[in-house]
């Protein structure tokens, strides 16, 4: 294993320093060569398209595995795909009205379908119905538009004789005479022809989970890539998502907690790549379920201020159109950014460890963007620790009217209009006399010893296919669509003493369903069952049993461990009570 750890490492260390070493040196010191990861840093928000022959079945882009479609049949797909709609021009509008900086198209996905004219197969759309390249047009559209293309490139590929192992239901198809490596020579030859036709951007590798670095030649790839383009970014999945390789992490369908450090603890580069849906990335006739247009801009909020990118995904009808489900979700991201697109685009993360209201924060510069979600009751939003002067506040939706801020000991306190200016996000900016330096608080107790834990002030913990988000209901902010036993929120907090505490959940229960939950502190676990709330949208509070705690700093984190009725609960905050 050290082994594989030392020649991943020299993996990394060997692509980035040859792109390091290629980017031409403006001066004595490397450090000044351009930094080539600057427009992706800057950019926040690509559009990534999965789209391929897959389409016509409807049954997302796994479709061929999922439906166990033996090769031969499959055949008639690759054979007939002809997408007679498919108007790169369109797509290319559709993303600039988006406010997209960025696109990701899947040139070859795991069933090994070229949606280009690859001169080392004959499965390629060259040979299909359709006859004509897709990846030549769609780069033209793209560059007139002034929008970075970028490649998605599958080292698994269930079609290529040679590529091992075969599915696993593939009984007739033999292994016989098979040949990884020259399998893997095809692949490089594909990956050179990409870059030498179509010069993308990106190349955004994926399929990489069933072979090592070594036998995938992550290596050798790497350094061609950089050596023929030296300003290409190239994603971590080439090293197998290894943390530190390559040039960005690719979190998927979640939001990090706290962001994505480097090994050696530096911020690390990251694009969070999302689905529309639930299901899928490819089209998919039976998907009726998306994100809304405010989950969506929530996510691009939250994604940005914990300083990741967010590449959106839409799968492609198989008449090459972009269904009207995701083109109106587009163009309402698109209509918000208008407004708010200088909080997003070209800024750093949050410097707030979290906000004490359903809201996050951008820098760019000596300006703070205050991204509020949850309309605060009295108007008011606390800003904890910020030690600036701040020269001027105002909405970016409306400029002109200056809001009333006042420091109250260590916190700025604005006030706000009664109203927010856009129910999904409205974004207040803070001039400030110089780079924001805030003081770091901790969340304790307050006058009468209770500890409140509401949701906002939590980090969501998660993995792929995190279904839990923040959502607020007119006067109070949740976690919502609990569905994901995998989803669980987490606090840090302090106690001044120790002490016996009454723990107490306050959520809204899901239409009487029982779900069954744990509450977890310093090793303690209440268990519990969801009791029925008076409605589903806003909160009662139960009791839960209590713990006991020593003076000092503390992790809660609540736990879902049955679900009996889709969502467990829609839960507002943990409240914690000195005992009597
Ligand atoms: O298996 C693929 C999947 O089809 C899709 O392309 C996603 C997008 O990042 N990547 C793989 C799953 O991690």
């Amino acid at each position: 294993m050290k082994t594989r750890k030392l020649a991943a490492v020299t993996v990394c260390l060997l692509v980035l320093g040859l792109a390091a070493s290629a980017a031409p040196s403006s001066g004595p010191a490397q450090s000044q060569a351009p930094d080539r990861l600057q427009w992706f840093r800057e950019a926040k928000f690509g559009l990534f398209i999965h789209w391929g022959v897959y389409s016509m079945i409807g049954r997302e882009e796994w479709a061929r595995q999922i439906l166990q479609i033996p090769l031969k049949e499959y055949q008639y797909y690759a054979d007939n795909f002809n997408p007679t709609g498919f108007n790169p021009d369109e797509w290319a509008a559709l993303a600039k009205e988006a406010g997209v900086k960025y696109v990701v198209i899947t040139s070859k996905h795991h069933d090994g379908f070229a949606i280009f004219d690859s001169a080392y197969t004959d499965y390629d759309v060259m040979h299909a119905k359709y006859g004509k390249d897709i990846l030549g047009p769609l780069s033209a559209s793209m560059k007139k538009a002034g929008i970075p293309l970028g490649f998605y490139y599958s080292i698994m590929d269930w079609h290529h004789p040679d590529y091992l192992p075969r599915r696993d239901w593939e009984k007739d198809r033999t292994t016989k005479g098979a040949d990884f490596g020259r399998y893997m020579d095809f692949a490089t030859n594909q990956i050179k022809e990409l870059l030498t036709k179509y010069d993308p951007a990106v190349m955004w590798f994926d399929g990489e989970w069933e072979h090592s670095n070594e036998e995938q030649r992550a290596l050798a790839i790497g350094r061609m890539l950089l050596a023929m383009k030296p300003g290409l970014l190239i994603n971590d999945r080439l090293f197998k998502r290894e943390p530190g390789y390559g040039d960005f992490g690719t979190p998927e369908n979640y939001v990090p907690a706290t962001g994505i450090r480097n090994p050696d603890g530096t911020p690390r580069l990251w694009e969070a790549c999302y689905t529309m849906g639930w299901n899928g990335w490819g089209y998919n006739r039976y998907e009726t379920e998306f994100h809304s247009a405010s989950q969506l801009i929530r996510q691009l909020v939250e994604i940005v201020s914990k300083g990741g990118n967010l590449l959106l995904n839409v799968g492609p009808q198989p008449d090459g159109r972009i269904q009207a489900d995701f083109a109106a979700r587009l163009r309402r991201i698109g209509e918000w950014l208008r407004t708010n697109g200088e909080a997003i685009y070209g800024t750093a993360a949050s410097p707030f460890e979290r906000l004490p209201f359903f809201g996050r924060a951008t820098v760019k510069g000596t300006t703070l963007y205050i991204h509020i979600m949850g309309w605060p009751q009295d108007a008011k939003i606390v800003l904890p620790g910020l030690t600036n002067k701040v020269k001027k506040a105002y909405l970016l939706a409306d400029r002109a009217k200056s809001l009333a801020v006042r420091r109250v000991a260590k916190d700025v306190v604005v006030t706000l209009p009664a109203r927010a200016a856009d129910p999904d996000a409205t974004v207040v900016a803070l001039e400030l006399d110089g780079l924001p330096v805030i003081e770091p608080w901790m969340v304790g107790a307050g006058k009468d010893g209770r500890i409140d834990l509401p949701v906002y002030l939590a980090d969501i913990q998660s993995d792929m296919g995190q279904r839990a988000y923040l959502d607020y209901f007119y006067r109070t902010t949740m976690l919502a669509n609990w569905q994901n036993v995998n989803d669980y929120p987490e606090w840090a907090f302090t106690t001044d003493k120790a002490g016996t505490y009454e723990v107490r959940a306050s959520y809204a229960s899901m239409w009487g369903g029982q779900a069954g939950y744990e509450v977890e502190v310093d090793g303690q676990k209440l268990a519990a069952r969801t009791e029925s709330s008076p409605s589903v949208y806003f909160p009662a509070t139960f009791p839960v049993g209590k713990v006991s705690l020593a003076a000092g700093g503390h992790a809660l984190r609540v736990k879902i461990t049955s679900i009996t009725n889709n969502h467990a609960m829609n839960l507002e905050k943990i409240v914690l009570v000195p005992a009597k």
